[in-house]
């Protein structure tokens, strides 16, 4: 065997897509302006206490004026797709009914600028940015309208760019959207408990928490179909999910099953029933009366056949396999010396970037499957030499694709991978402490400089190979 035959054996496949990606709140700024609406982003932002040191995204990375020097960034940082979204208040300030010509002329503006640098884009329609007309209306998620609006507002985007856009990804993290926005997680600090929730932070009981669950799926299920039905030929759409998946620690038949298992359980809210039209009875019968009211014809409209899942990983669950215990499985803890990244809720997993997407081909076999975040905060600073040496995310990312080449050469339908993400940006209720961009951005000058791991992302995608 030559030298040159071991390379192209760790070469990933041609076409597979080398993405980098951003969401709409997170880096635009121009919260009101060219007509915009208030989204429940802003209007948890402006709300004394919900963000670390009261940061907002009003002004963010200034994307929305700079966007043309973001383009060229981005390809000058050798990325070959890029993954972002609409901001829906920008195009329906209301929600529903009025268009503003003005916001979706901006994101017309962005697609034509990735054509010409040949950067495939990849748009997101939901990336928890609510117009807030819909929270006061109909409580937004708690109301099947959301979900109708969803929809409405699907087709006017895919009708508007679906001749250029070949890639729409419905709502990023039911999780997120639905249950860390209407419930959020306790944490026990110096002896206190606080709750940390995200927008609208509006705290429901298991029941309405299980009907707005049901409604992010319809929701998805309503955008699905009208994609399909305004997106030019080829336009394909499919979730983006923080898909829960579970690392069978041991290497053995048993074990693997049982990470089946469990990666079934971990998903029975959201692409489980999106991807065979139909809630999981143990759920159902779990949740007694608080089980989610549906119809028939609301369970065919989620389980409308999508081209693709996309799935963003971060963490794994740990289990071991239980043949003795009714599930199958037992979760197990992360060992307290378990390597952890800057964030505090992030652990450091390379082997899930093959396990998630293999246990989702094994239990639902999607046509396709995009890594649509993969990523890490990092203490980054600016060294006196100019440069950002972030070593420690270049080594997430280089052991995360590694284990994502294994599943291409197993044959499974990984198509491309995003890194979450492009810059620095703002991650939500931890304000602009939490540094996730291969470009670092200073938020005072706005100044844009490619990390480290910028370079090694060049040089990998170039070459197509990362090891
Ligand atoms: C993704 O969420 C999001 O899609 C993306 O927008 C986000 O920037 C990125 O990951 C990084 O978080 O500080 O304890 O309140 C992944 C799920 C949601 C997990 C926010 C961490 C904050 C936890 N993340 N969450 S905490």
């Amino acid at each position: 065997e030559t030298a040159g035959e071991q390379a192209d054996s760790r070469q990933f496949p041609e076409g597979y897509f080398w993405g980098v990606a951003t969401a709409a709140y997170q880096i635009e700024g121009a919260w009101n302006e060219d007509g915009k609406g208030e989204s429940i982003w802003d209007r948890y932002a402006h709300t004394p206490g919900k963000i670390k040191n009261g940061d907002t995204g009003d002004v963010a990375i200034d994307h929305y004026h700079r966007y043309k020097e973001d383009v060229a960034l981005i390809k000058d940082i050798g990325a070959k797709a890029y993954r972002f979204s609409f901001s829906w208040p920008r195009i329906f300030p209301e929600g529903t009914g009025q268009l503003n010509q003005k916001g979706l002329d901006f994101y017309d503006r962005l697609v034509d600028e990735l054509k010409a640098a040949d950067i495939e884009p990849f748009a997101t329609l939901y990336h928890w940015d609510l117009p807030q007309a819909l929270q006061d209306k109909y409580g937004g998620w708690q109301s099947a309208e959301t979900a109708k609006a969803l929809g409405e507002y699907a087709g006017v985007v895919a009708k508007a760019l679906g001749d250029r856009v070949g890639h729409f990804f419905t709502i990023n993290e039911f999780k997120q959207v639905t249950e860390t926005a209407h419930r959020g997680v306790e944490l026990h600090v110096q002896g206190r408990t606080v709750r940390l929730m995200s927008a609208p932070g509006i705290l429901l009981e298991d029941g309405p928490l299980n009907q707005v669950r049901h409604h992010a799926v319809l929701g998805h299920g309503l955008a699905v179909q009208a994609i399909r039905a305004m997106g030019r030929a080829g336009t394909k759409v499919g979730p983006a999910e923080n898909m829960g998946h579970a690392l069978p620690i041991i290497d053995s038949p048993e074990h693997i099953k049982a990470a089946e298992a469990a990666t079934r359980a971990q998903n029975k809210y959201f692409l489980g029933p999106m991807l065979e039209g139909r809630y999981d009875d143990a759920y159902l019968k779990a949740a007694g009366n608080d089980a989610p009211k549906f119809t028939d014809e609301e369970m065919k409209i989620i389980g409308t056949p999508v081209d693709f899942v996309g799935i963003n990983v971060y963490i794994p669950l740990l289990v071991v396999e239980a043949s003795d215990d009714p599930p199958g499985y037992r979760e197990v803890p992360f060992s307290i010396s378990h390597p952890k990244m800057f964030s505090d809720w992030h652990r450091l997993s390379p082997e899930s970037q093959y396990w998630a997407p293999r246990l989702l081909h094994s239990i639902w076999q999607p046509k396709e499957i995009y890594i649509t975040e993969n990523g890490c905060a990092a203490a980054d600073e600016v060294a006196p030499d100019g440069n950002v040496y972030d070593s420690d995310r270049l080594m997430y990312l280089r052991n995360g694709m590694t284990w994502q080449h294994r599943a291409t050469v197993e044959g499974i339908p990984l198509k491309g991978s995003f890194v979450w993400s492009a810059m620095d940006n703002f991650e939500w209720i931890n304000g602009y402490g939490d540094r996730f961009g291969i470009v670092h951005v200073d938020f005072k000058t706005q100044k844009r400089t490619p990390k480290l791991s910028a370079q090694w992302f060049r040089e990998a995608a170039q070459r197509k190979s990362v090891v």
